[in-house]
């Protein structure tokens, strides 16, 4: 197995370039819109796509990527809301862990159920610390999971979950606000999260604008998400 999706990352952190992934949702999808997605996600000079979603159907996620791939050469990361969204047309896995709840369904179970399907595959698996900030609305995660998201208000509380994960051996921490957030994580949290770890840092959720990709980035963000904003507007730019 080789580690080249999570190098690249590193590699970027510590040079303080930032990258951008653009999500795509299969269930939201279409299948033929993929080369326009594509294209599109070119011109974006995006550095991966991720694919994933909360509600999708079994064997989509497969076809979905296998026509993603003859229509990019981006690396694709699954980004799996459940073990059965796993496919080996794609590159990489975020292996994530939901830290910030306490369901041991998505702690560790949904993670075993994955493993006589990875054993058998070369996809990149990336184990990431998963933390879910309240971005102002039910969130699919939130509502999935059952658990409940981190306040925004509550640093100390984000910061040691991310140092916990850190700890535990994840080799990047994603602060999620969940997908159409109305509220993207503040730039207080995301600041104090990246002075306390010395792993590269994910955000994402409810990211529209050119303003709030920049001032994640300039708090310490390594890579941002954009998912609904790019899924909404067919015209999207920065
Ligand atoms: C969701 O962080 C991603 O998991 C992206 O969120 O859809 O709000 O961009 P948006």
């Amino acid at each position: 197995m080789n580690n080249s999706i999570l190098a690249f990352i590193q590699k970027a952190s510590v040079k303080g370039e930032k990258l951008l992934a653009i999500l795509l949702d299969p269930d939201k999808t279409s299948l033929d819109k993929l080369p326009e997605i594509s294209s599109r996600i070119d011109t974006l000079n995006a550095n991966f796509i991720f694919v994933g979603g909360s509600f999708v159907e079994n064997q989509l996620t497969d076809l979905f990527v296998k026509t993603l791939k003859k229509n990019t050469k981006l690396p694709v990361i699954l980004f799996p809301g459940d073990f059965s969204q796993l496919t080996n047309y794609a590159d990489g896995l975020l292996f994530l862990s939901l830290l910030s709840g306490r369901n041991p369904e998505y702690l560790i179970e949904q993670q075993i159920k994955s493993v006589p399907f990875l054993k058998n595959s070369n996809l990149e698996i990336i184990p990431t610390g998963y933390i879910l900030i309240d971005g102002g609305t039910n969130s699919s995660v939130f509502k999935m999971s059952n658990t409940k998201p981190i306040s925004q208000e509550n640093i100390q509380l984000a910061v040691d979950t991310a140092v916990a994960g850190m700890y535990k051996g994840k080799q990047l921490i994603y602060l999620e606000a969940g997908s159409g957030a109305k509220v993207p994580v503040n730039s207080k949290l995301i600041s104090a999260v990246k002075q306390h770890i010395s792993i590269p840092l994910i955000v994402g959720g409810g990211i529209k604008t050119k303003e709030q990709l920049e001032n994640a980035y300039a708090n310490g963000a390594d890579l941002v998400i954009i998912g609904t904003a790019f899924e909404n507007n067919a015209s999207f730019k920065f």
